[in-house]
Formats: C-alpha cells, structure tokens, sequence
C-alpha cells in the first residue's frame, strides 16, 4: 500500500536552516518531524527533506578517525531517527532523507532514501561526488567528498512510490543531464533531491553570483527534458561560517518553477502534483520511443578522459 493512490496530490519540499557542528541528531530529527507535521497538516503525502539532513555538512573539515566515523549512519533508521519513522507511519506520509551511511562493511557513501509508512523503500548512493580527496589549505573551507565517500554503487533506482514512479539523485547529481535521462529512461514521474549549495565556490568565485541560477537551471532543464516532476530540498543558511543557498523548489515537468522557498531557515513549500501531467511532455516533444536517437549517442558512455 503506499501513502496515496491518487495520481495528484500535494508533496511538500522541506528546508533545513543551518544545522550546528554540536547540535544533537536529536535536535535535527525534531526539526525535521515538525516539519513533517507541516507538510501533513497542509495536506501533502510526501515530503523532501535535504542531502545529509541529520548533521552540519561535515566534508568541509579535515577529520579521521572516530572524529569522521562519528558523522556517519551505521543502521537505518536508528535509535536517534526513528521518531521520524514513527512520525511517518502514524502520519502514514512518505519521506525523503539524506544522510551519510557506513556500511556494515565499513563502506561510506553519501545516501537518500526514500521511506512510506516507516518502511524504507528504495535507497540511492551519491554518483557525482563533487569537491577534492586532499586538504586544500588555501580554501575557505574544504569540500571533502571525495576523500569521505565512495562513488555509489546503486545506480539512479526508480521505484513505485505515492501512487507512481519514483527517483531521487544528490545535489551535485543534478547538474549532471545524464543523472536525469537516466531517470527519465527509468520512468521516473518525480525526482527528489537533497542539496547543500555554497554560495561561494572556491575554484571559480566569479560564478557565485550564478550559484541560484546555476540551481534553477539544472532542475528546470532535467524536469522538461525528461517530463517529470522535481522537489528539490536544500540545507540553506549560514552554517558554521559557510553560505549555503536556499532556493528549495518544486519544478513542473515543463520546467516552470510551482513553489520556491522565500527564507534561508526551516521552511515548507508545498505543490499539487499531478503525475499525469509528465505526459504534457513525454507524449509530446520529449517522446523518447518516437524521438531519441540513441545510436548517434555513442560517446556520451565513452570511458573517461
Ligand atoms: N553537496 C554538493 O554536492 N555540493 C556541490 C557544491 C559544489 S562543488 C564543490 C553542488 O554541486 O552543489
């Protein structure tokens, strides 16, 4: 059974303002359950919530040792989540939730999963790791995923999920067009996705008055090339002396943005989200069976370099 079996329905896109280095996952997890009571009581059956949602984004310190390990989910939920999980179930609202996991086998990756009824449905592993493997002493502040986790190893899933067909993919995953056709080529009907944009980026400073352009655009374009529905969440704000950008939306599968968030703190946008309405496009200019050309596509899956 999943959270709703109407084709349309209200989804919500939540926000996280900046999260603390010190604050609890207890206290993330609070924020994150008040905002599922939000969504709920606005009328919407699932909620996004943000890329590594339950802590500070720990990849721009240097850590090792216990000082990284301690970032890291290493069961799913746990004792500190579950109020999210209960919160779900009793609301019976499906979830999406970012998160940093260590495998039992002592792996890292960058996560999302996505959760109805307190059962989790369907996990994706961050493809596109973006940032540096060394410390980079002349940065403001380092981005370390490549050092900290592993290329995901699940592809870009789509599931049943709210009545249709789901995707979801990470922040960076979203400037990437193959992450989207993929999805689309899957059947996914709605795509969510967590991020933590800096506004300053360091390699290439005189893009940052671009970065909410940058975000708009990538999202605009993989919903109306792919004819899908996108709620994208992020974690906004100033967190420990980093600008993070806000800009969390729900994009219409013709690529118009239908909700925006207005602040860089804890906030719930909401949108009616009809899925038949992927069809507008992919039954029409997008039609993938009438239109693609995939034997002049050849290069795109050229090795690397
Ligand atoms: N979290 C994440 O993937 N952030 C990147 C930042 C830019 S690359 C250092 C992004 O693509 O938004």
């Amino acid at each position: 059974m999943t959270v709703t079996t109407d084709r349309c329905f209200p989804a919500a896109c939540a926000q996280l303002g900046p999260i603390a280095r010190d604050e609890p996952r207890s206290s993330a997890v609070a924020r994150l359950c008040a905002m599922m009571q939000e969504a709920y009581e606005r009328g919407a059956r699932v909620v996004v919530f943000p890329e590594l949602a339950l802590t500070s984004f720990f990849p721009r310190w240097p850590l090792e040792g216990a000082a990284l390990e301690r970032w890291f989910e290493t069961t799913m939920p746990n004792r500190e989540v579950q109020p999210l999980f209960d919160l779900s179930r009793r609301l019976e609202m499906g979830f999406h939730l970012g998160y940093a996991e260590k495998t039992p086998e002592g792996r890292h990756f960058n996560t999302a999963i996505y959760v109805e009824r307190g059962l989790i449905l369907a996990k994706y592993r961050k493809i596109h790791l973006p940032g540096h493997r060394e410390r980079e002493d002349w940065r403001p502040f380092q981005h370390l995923e490549k050092r900290y986790f592993e290329k995901g190893d699940l592809g870009f899933p789509v599931f049943a999920g709210a009545g249709g067909r789901l995707g979801m993919c990470i922040c960076n995953d979203r400037r990437w067009p193959e992450t989207w056709r993929l999805l689309g080529l899957g059947g996914a009907e709605m795509v969510m996705l967590g991020y933590n944009t800096p506004q300053h980026y360091p390699p290439a400073p005189e893009h940052d008055h671009l970065q909410h352009f940058h975000n708009e655009l990538s999202l605009m374009a993989g919903a109306y090339q792919n004819g899908l529905w996108v709620v994208a969440a992020a974690k906004a704000g100033h967190e420990e002396g980093c600008d993070l950008i806000g800009g969390s939306c729900i994009v219409a599968p013709t690529g118009e943005v239908v909700a925006r968030t207005s602040t860089v703190t804890d906030e719930v946008i909401t949108s009616c989200v009809d899925l038949d309405r992927c069809a507008e496009i992919r039954a029409n200019i997008f039609d993938f069976a009438a239109h693609r050309e995939p034997e002049d596509y050849g290069p795109i899956c050229a090795p690397k370099g």
